[in-house]
């Protein structure tokens, strides 16, 4: 920890030093407060690997999804818009805090019993909309750990969201696949029963329930690679727990589960306190593995497990946007639709997702996808709507979930702390449609850096595999360092580094200046 804090404290002294002198010294930014400041609900529906073309508004034909082009239809649909890492923790690390993830260790994919990442009291995303008057809760998938390490999962479970700027949490703490499967209300496990206490480990064995490298033939689900340690619901997840059995998730009823707390901190809010706005964070588990929809999306798609948990997304949006509709809140709730990266077809488990997905393409166009360099790793479906200040589009500009931050401030007439969120540029006009122009640059991350300028995407050289063992994605590694024009080449398959060298030099400086914090990029 001593290493990371180093690194950090380094980067944020060099950073600092540098908005000072462009900022006079102001270390609270207020944003560029617009004339007429609103302050809208926010539900931000977070989906979990969910691809660039998996929704029917994104181009997808073999699959339906009728909710989510809804939400496009009455609102903005971004074909440019980004999470900031191929994989879940530092994208929902970077989005919540305005910093990039890759700039402090230990922001990779979480293990189950890894403590909070997110310093407590440090502001975020919750923290800026409190600030604004806001409700603010969290319902879903966590995966940016909780409490301390060694914690006991039997006592309060903190620091977490509540830490964090959040009035209210009900979680998932990691994972799907991986250990506790139970949830976790505010800082408690709910319904544990004392008598039967969670211990929870990563590395080694704990207890001696069946896993699923012992005892293989108790499985219902079998991994295809890794996932094979403890066995909950006949499902074997990477981790091990033994207890708490009374608390254990049922995995079909999960998205039911999420999609009632959802529901009920909506209605919640707007009965006790309807003149303050809330900001309900949603990140479902659909449609990460294991993919184990509620029996009624069963054989509902037509291409397994993974085309039925995209189905269930699409009803959990539809049973979000009518509750709007039904207690009148659509006009003046901005609903946001995205995913945490891209998207992965075989992630570890026998669910027949390769075999059954019939001509459909999970990233659309796009190369690559969860894990990977290539657009396919961070390009993902990105969608706003807010009916009574949005018209009704689709824009092409250059945006990423990192700019909320910034962005809702400005909208709520906020400040937030460019000290820790260094990374956060206000881009509300082209969340709101009013502006055509996004971020000129943002940086992708998945197992390297990539850079992005306008159209241009610059991927650092790497020995690194080509394709990943397990998932069988295109990690876009390559010796040599590759330049596409995504204007011409949205598919990144012709590298043009030697036609350009003057502009491969120009987005190497660019990322090394960001990369060092010694340059800030103005959108
Ligand atoms: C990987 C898991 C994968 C998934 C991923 C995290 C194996 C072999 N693979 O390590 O199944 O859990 O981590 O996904 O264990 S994410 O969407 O939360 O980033
Ligand atoms: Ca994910």
């Amino acid at each position: 920890m001593a290493d990371c804090y180093g690194f950090r404290t380094g980067m944020v002294f060099r950073l600092a030093a540098f908005v000072a002198v462009v900022t006079s010294s102001i270390t609270l930014i207020a944003s560029d407060a617009p004339a007429r400041t609103s302050r809208p609900n926010i539900i931000l529906i977070y989906a979990d690997d969910i691809g660039y073309g998996d929704l029917s508004c994104y181009g997808a034909t073999r699959v339906q999804t009728p909710n989510v082009d809804r939400v496009a239809k009455g609102g903005l649909r971004f074909t440019d818009g980004h999470c900031t890492s191929a994989t879940c923790t530092p994208s929902r690390y970077s989005m919540l805090t305005g910093e990039y993830a890759w700039r402090k260790k230990g922001t990779g994919v979480l293990p189950g019993d890894a403590p909070l990442i997110i310093e407590p009291n440090r502001m975020t995303l919750a923290t800026v909309l409190k600030k604004a008057g806001y409700r603010t809760g969290v319902v879903g998938k966590w995966h940016l750990g909780l409490g301390r390490t060694g914690m006991d999962w039997n006592g309060e479970i903190k620091p977490g969201p509540l830490n964090l700027g959040f009035d209210e949490c009900f979680l998932m703490p990691a994972t799907g696949d991986r250990v506790p499967c139970v949830y976790v209300e505010n800082q408690r496990v709910l319904g544990l029963d004392p008598q039967d206490p969670i211990q929870v480990r990563f590395g080694q064995k704990i207890g001696n329930e069946p896993t699923g490298k012992e005892n293989p033939d108790l499985l219902t689900m079998h991994p295809s690679h890794g996932h094979d340690q403890t066995i909950v619901n006949g499902v074997s997840r990477i981790g091990f727990m033994t207890g708490g059995k009374a608390a254990r998730w049922n995995d079909q009823e999960m998205a039911d589960v999420f999609v009632d707390r959802a529901k009920s901190f909506v209605t919640r809010h707007h009965k006790t306190t309807p003149n303050e706005p809330f900001f309900l964070y949603f990140a479902t588990h659909d449609i990460h593995v294991p993919r184990l929809p509620h029996p009624r999306f069963l054989g509902k798609s037509g291409m397994g497990p993974r085309g039925d948990a995209l189905l269930q997304f699409d009803w959990a949006v539809g049973e979000i946007l009518d509750q709007l509709d039904r207690l009148k809140l659509t006009d003046n709730t901005m609903v946001i639709i995205s995913s945490d990266n891209g998207p992965v077809i075989d992630d570890g488990y026998k669910d027949d997702a390769v075999a059954l997905l019939n001509g459909h393409q999970p990233a659309g166009s796009l190369r690559g996808g969860k894990y990977s360099n290539f657009e396919g790793g961070t390009r993902v479906p990105f969608i706003i709507r807010w009916p009574a200040r949005i018209k009704p589009g689709v824009s092409e500009a250059l945006v990423c979930q990192i700019d909320f931050m910034a962005s809702f401030a400005a909208m709520t007439g906020q400040t937030y702390d460019k000290a820790t969120a260094p990374d956060t540029q206000e881009t509300l006009a082209a969340f709101l449609g009013e502006s055509p122009q996004g971020r000129q640059a943002l940086v992708e991350h998945a197992g390297l850096l990539s850079m992005r300028h306008g159209t241009w995407k610059l991927i650092e050289k790497s020995k690194g595999p080509k394709r990943s063992a397990g998932t069988n994605t295109e990690l876009g590694n390559d010796p040599d360092v590759q330049l596409y024009d995504l204007r011409t080449d949205l598919g990144e398959t012709t590298n043009v580094a030697e036609m350009h060298p003057d502009k491969v030099a120009e987005m190497r400086k660019l990322l090394e200046g960001i990369r060092n914090a010694e340059v800030r990029v103005t959108p």
